[in-house]
C-alpha cells in the first residue's frame, strides 16, 4: 500500500461507553468507504473488529482494533475501542496513537460515566474530541433533550457540524451551507453559531465575515482545525451505522476537517539531558530520523507477538535496525504489518504520522519508544494515567501442566494489559489476578480457558495493607551453637510510623561497629520478608520506619542468615508493640443515575460504608454523584446499581487512598487469618 504523506492521513479512536455503536460504525465506515463489499455485524459474528473468539462469544469488543478505510485519496485509521469500563485502559494506551477521539454516543444511553471519564483523559491530555450521535435511525424526537445534556456536559463548544434531517433519515451540513431544515430546526440557527465560534480564531477572516463574506472551505479549514485543538469547538455529526445514514458524511468530515498528523496538537514527548527534562516535538516528516512508540500489544499463534505502533517522525522499514528506547543494541525489525482487524498485510514501510504493526520482536514491549538515531536515545513519551486494578481473583489451575501454561498465558496479558496484573501471594500460595471489573477478569478466565487450560477461581481477596500506629523497639537473639557450624546475630530496632504512602525507610544507627556494615544488608533482607508477608493478618505492611541501633556479633558464629532471622523476628517483636492497624482501600465513585434514583442510590452507598459527598442534577434530569466507600464493600454493585436505577445508572471507580479499617472488619480479618 502507497507510503502517504503525512498531510493525508487521518488517525482517529472510536471511543465511548459499551453498545454505543463503535464497532457498528467502524463496519458502516469501511463499507461506505469501498473497503470491504459487504457491511459486518456485530450480532452476526461478522465484524472486522470483534473478531477475537472472546469478541465473537460474547458480541461485544474486548480488544482494541485497527482498521483503516480510504476516501477522497485520505487514509483513516480507525481504532475501534471496546467500551466496557474494565477495558478502558486499552483507550488510554490507544489515545496517543491519534489526533482525534470520536466519542460515539447513544441518545438513548446519554452521557454515561464511562463517557465522562474518557473526556476528562483526553481533554487532560490535549486530544481534541469530536460527538458522534449515533442510533438517529430509531427517531430523533429525543434529540433536543439529548443535546442540552450534551452542553451541559462538554460546554458550549460543542456545536454540530451537520444535523438529522426526515426523523433521523438523512442528515444535512451546517459549517458549509446555511440553508435548510433539520429535526432541531432551521439550519442557519446552527451555521450561524458554528461559524460565530470559528471565525473567533482568525482576525482577517472575522472582519470579512460581520461585512457579511461567506467564508469557504480554504479559508474556514485553517481555523476550524485549530478550534478543534484548543478544544474551543467539539463538533457533533450524526449517524446512524445501521441504515448508513451520515456514515458518508462523517467520512468525508473526517478528510476535510478532522487535523492530521502535522496539524493536531503534538503528543507529549520529552528528553532527558543532564538531570533535565525538556519537551520534545517531533516533526511529522517522513525524512527525519524515525520516533515511533508501541501503543497497543496482541499475539498470534502463527506470528508470536504484535506491537502495533504509531510513526511519529521518520519512516519505518522492512529490515530497519532499531534501538528501542536507550537499549543500547539495536534490534531488526523484519515484518510490518498493515492491520484490518485480524486481516493483515506486510508492508515494506510505515510513514510519519501512520499506524501500523511489528510483528515477532519479542524486545519490543508496551509503550517502548523506537528509533534509529543515538541522539533521540534519551526521548521518552509521557507516562500514562492507567487506573490501577482493584478487582482481584485467585486462580487455582487444576493440574501440574495447567499450572504451566497459565502462568504463560498470564504473562502475555500482563505483556498487553498495563491495567492487569497477576503474582504469586507468598502469604496465601494463591495464584491471584487483578483488573479493573469483574468483566475484565472473566474475560481472563475466559481466554485461559479457551486455550485449552482448566482453572477454577476463588472469591475476590482485597489487597488490605497492615501498618502500625505508634514506635516501639524490638529486640531478638538469634542462636544456634549446638553441634556443626553455629549462628548467631542479635538486633535491637525501633519502628516508627511514616506518612501514608510513604512505604518503607531502613536506617542504620549501629555504633562502634557491634554489627559489621557487611551484615546490615542482611538484617534489611529479613526485615523485608517478615513485612512483605505480614503479620497481623497476613497482608504486606507498609509505611514504616525502621531503624538499627544496637546488637551484637559473635566472631565465628555471625553469618547472613543468622542476621536475616534476629532482624526478622526483632521486627515482629516492634511491630506487635506498635499497635499494629489494618489499612482497607478506599475508592472513588463516580455514579451517573436518574434523579428519581438518587435517593435509593444514596442509601445503598450509605449502607456499603459509603459517603456520598456531591451530587449535582444535571438540567436533563441526570445525577452526578461522587462518593467514597471501602472496596470491600463493592461487590455485587453493578446489578444491584443496574436494578434501582431501571439499567440506566453507570459508574465508574479508582483507588482514592489507603484507610484504617473499623476495628470489627479488622478483627474477622485477623480471626481469619489465624484459621488459615
Ligand atoms: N439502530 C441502530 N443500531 C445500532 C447502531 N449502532 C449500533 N447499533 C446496534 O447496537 C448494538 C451494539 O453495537 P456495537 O457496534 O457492538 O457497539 P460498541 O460500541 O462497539 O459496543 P462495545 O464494543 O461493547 O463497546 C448492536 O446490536 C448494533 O447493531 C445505530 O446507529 N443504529
Ligand atoms: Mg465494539
Amino acid at each position: 500500500m502507497a507510503t502517504l504523506s503525512p498531510a493525508d492521513l487521518r488517525n482517529v479512536l472510536l471511543a465511548g461507553s459499551r453498545s454505543s455503536g463503535k464497532t457498528t460504525l467502524a463496519e458502516a465506515l469501511l463499507f461506505r468507504a469501498g473497503e470491504t463489499s459487504r457491511q459486518g455485524d456485530v450480532l452476526a459474528g461478522t465484524s472486522k473488529s470483534d473478531a477475537e473468539p472472546e469478541e465473537r462469544a460474547h458480541h461485544f469488543s474486548v480488544y482494541a482494533s485497527l482498521l483503516h478505510a480510504t476516501q477522497r485519496g485520505k487514509r483513516i485509521n480507525l481504532l475501534d475501542l471496546p467500551g466496557a469500563p474494565g477495558f478502558i485502559g486499552q483507550a488510554i494506551s490507544c489515545m496517543p496513537a491519534a489526533e482525534t477521539m470520536l466519542l460515539v454516543l447513544d441518545p438513548a444511553t446519554g452521557i454515561d460515566s464511562t463517557s465522562r471519564w474518557l473526556l476528562k483523559i483526553a481533554r487532560a491530555r490535549a486530544l481534541p474530541v469530536a460527538v458522534i450521535v449515533s442510533h438517529i435511525g430509531e427517531g430523533t424526537g429525543s434529540l433536543p433533550a439529548f443535546m442540552s445534556e450534551l452542553t451541559e456536559a462538554l460546554g458550549r463548544a460543542c456545536l454540530p457540524i451537520n444535523l438529522p434531517t426526515g426523523n433521523g433519515t438523512g442528515v444535512i451540513g451546517c459549517l458549509l451551507n446555511r440553508d435548510g431544515e433539520s429535526d432541531l430546526g432551521p439550519v442557519e440557527g446552527f451555521h450561524t453559531k458554528l461559524l460565530d465560534s470559528v471565525v473567533e480564531l482568525d482576525d482577517t477572516l472575522m472582519e470579512r465575515y460581520l461585512e457579511g463574506e461567506e467564508p469557504n472551505y480554504d479559508a474556514l479549514h485553517p481555523p476550524f482545525e485549530r478550534a478543534m485543538d484548543e478544544g474551543h469547538v467539539i463538533p457533533v455529526c450524526f449517524t446512524d451505522a445501521r441504515t448508513g445514514v451520515g456514515v458518508e458524511a462523517l467520512l468525508d468530515i473526517i478528510v476535510q476537517h478532522f487535523p492530521s498528523p502535522p496539524e493536531g496538537n503534538p503528543r507529549p514527548f520529552h528528553i532527558d539531558e543532564g538531570g533535565e527534562r525538556r519537551p520534545f516535538v517531533y516533526e511529522s516528516d517522513s525524512d527525519k530520523p524515525l520516533l515511533a512508540r508501541v501503543f497497543h500489544v496482541t499475539s498470534d499463534a502463527y506470528l508470536g507477538k504484535i506491537c502495533f505502533v504509531r510513526v511519529y517522525q521518520g519512516t519505518l522499514r522492512a529490515g530497519d535496525k532499531l534501538f528501542i528506547g536507550d537499549g543500547g543494541k539495536p534490534v531488526r525489525v523484519s515484518h510490518l504489518l498493515r492491520m484490518q482487524g485480524l486481516e493483515r498485510t506486510e508492508e515494506t514501510e510505515i510513514g510519519a504520522g501512520d499506524l501500523g504493526a511489528i510483528a515477532k520482536v519479542d524486545e519490543l514491549h508496551m509503550g517502548d519508544v523506537l528509533h534509529d538515531d543515538e541522539a533521540l536515545n534519551q526521548v521518552h513519551a509521557e507516562e500514562l494515567p492507567y487506573p490501577k486494578p482493584l478487582h482481584g481473583l485467585a486462580v487455582v489451575p487444576k493440574t501440574r501442566s495447567d499450572e504451566d501454561k497459565v502462568a504463560d498465558v498470564l504473562a502475555r496479558i500482563r505483556e498487553e494489559d498495563p491495567t492487569f496484573d497477576a503474582h504469586f501471594d507468598g502469604a496465601t500460595g494463591e495464584l491471584v489476578i487483578h483488573g479493573l471489573s469483574e468483566l475484565h477478569l472473566n474475560l481472563v478466565i475466559e481466554r485461559i480457558r479457551n486455550r485449552g487450560i482448566q482453572v477454577e477461581t476463588k472469591p475476590p481477596k482485597i489487597a488490605y495493607l497492615e501498618t502500625l500506629s505508634a514506635k516501639a523497639e524490638g529486640h531478638y537473639r538469634h542462636k544456634k551453637q549446638s553441634g556443626g557450624a553455629g549462628q548467631f546475630g542479635e538486633v535491637m530496632l525501633r519502628v516508627e510510623p511514616l506518612e501514608r504512602g510513604a512505604g518503607f525507610e531502613f536506617v542504620d544507627k549501629v555504633v562502634g561497629g557491634v554489627i559489621p556494615k557487611g551484615f546490615m544488608p542482611a538484617i534489611e533482607k529479613g526485615v523485608r520478608e517478615i513485612m512483605r508477608q505480614g503479620i497481623l493478618a497476613g497482608y504486606p505492611i507498609e509505611d514504616v520506619r525502621v531503624t538499627i541501633y544496637d546488637g551484637k556479633t559473635h566472631a565465628v558464629d555471625s553469618k547472613e542468615i543468622a542476621f536475616r532471622t534476629a532482624g526478622k523476628f526483632a521486627f515482629r517483636d516492634a511491630y506487635l508493640k506498635a499497635k499494629p492497624l489494618l489499612l482497607e482501600p478506599i475508592v472513588e465513585l463516580d455514579v451517573v443515575t436518574p434523579h428519581d434514583s438518587v435517593g435509593a442510590v444514596t442509601g445503598d452507598l450509605s449502607s456499603r460504608r459509603g459517603r456520598v459527598y456531591a451530587s449535582e442534577v444535571t438540567n436533563a434530569g441526570s445525577a452526578l454523584m461522587k462518593a467514597q466507600l471501602p472496596l470491600s464493600e463493592m461487590s455485587d454493585y453493578e446489578p444491584t446499581l443496574k436494578n434501582m436505577t431501571r439499567g440506566r445508572g453507570s459508574f465508574t471507580m479508582e483507588l482514592s487512598h489507603y484507610d484504617a479499617a473499623p476495628k470489627q472488619v479488622m478483627e474477622a480479618l485477623v480471626a481469619e487469618h489465624k484459621a488459615r
